[in-house]
C-alpha cells in the first residue's frame, strides 16, 4: 500500500500538469490573468536597466541598505479601498528610502512619513506627498536616522480613521 502511493501522487501530479496546459492553452495569452500594457507597476524609469532589486527585508543576505546618494526604492500603493499596500516595511537605521507612490482608483489620497506620533497627529511640517489623484505617482525621500518607531499615512478626510495608515520597523 505505502509503496504504492509515490506512483498514484506521481500520476495524480501528471494529470494536474495536463490540465493547467489545457486551461493554459485555452484562455491563451490574452486571457484575463495577462499583464495589462501600460500599467505603473512594473520597472519603471528609475528601475530600467538598473542593477537587481535588493531584498525588501534588512535582514536578507544580499540586502543593500539606501544612501543619500542612492536611496532604497520602495513602491507602495494607495487603494480605493483606503489602504496602502505593502502596509509594513522594515528599513535599516540611517538608511535613505525613496517612497514611490501610486494611487490606484479615484480616491484622492497623500502619503506622509515620519516618526510614528508626528504621524498619528498630522503634525505640520512632516514630510509629505500631497493630493495624489488617479493614477498618480509621487515620491518623497526619508532617511531614518532616528530609533523610530516610524510611520506612514494619509490623513484625506477619514482615510486615517478607517485605518489608512502603515508601519515602519527599524533595525539596527
Ligand atoms: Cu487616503
Amino acid at each position: 500500500m505505502s509503496r504504492r502511493a509515490p506512483l498514484w501522487v506521481g500520476l495524480g501530479l501528471i494529470s494536474a500538469g495536463l490540465v493547467a496546459l489545457v486551461i493554459g492553452a485555452a484562455i491563451g495569452p490574452a486571457g484575463p490573468g495577462a499583464p495589462v500594457a501600460g500599467m505603473p507597476l512594473g520597472p519603471g524609469p528609475m528601475m530600467g536597466g538598473g542593477p537587481a532589486v535588493t531584498p525588501a527585508d534588512p535582514a536578507s543576505p544580499g540586502f543593500v541598505p539606501g544612501t543619500a546618494a542612492s536611496p532604497r526604492v520602495v513602491r507602495i500603493v494607495a487603494t480605493p479601498h483606503l489602504r496602502f499596500v505593502p502596509d509594513a516595511i522594515t528599513v535599516k537605521q540611517g538608511e535613505t528610502v525613496t517612497f514611490v507612490v501610486t494611487t490606484m482608483g479615484p480616491t484622492v489620497h497623500e502619503f506622509m512619513v515620519g516618526p510614528a506620533a508626528d504621524v498619528a497627529a498630522d503634525k505640520a511640517g512632516t514630510p509629505e506627498i500631497a493630493d495624489l489623484g488617479m493614477m498618480d505617482t509621487g515620491s518623497l525621500t526619508y532617511t531614518f536616522d532616528g530609533p523610530g518607531p516610524y510611520a506612514f499615512a494619509c490623513h484625506a478626510p477619514g482615510h486615517y480613521e478607517a485605518g489608512m495608515a502603515g508601519t515602519i520597523a527599524v533595525v539596527p
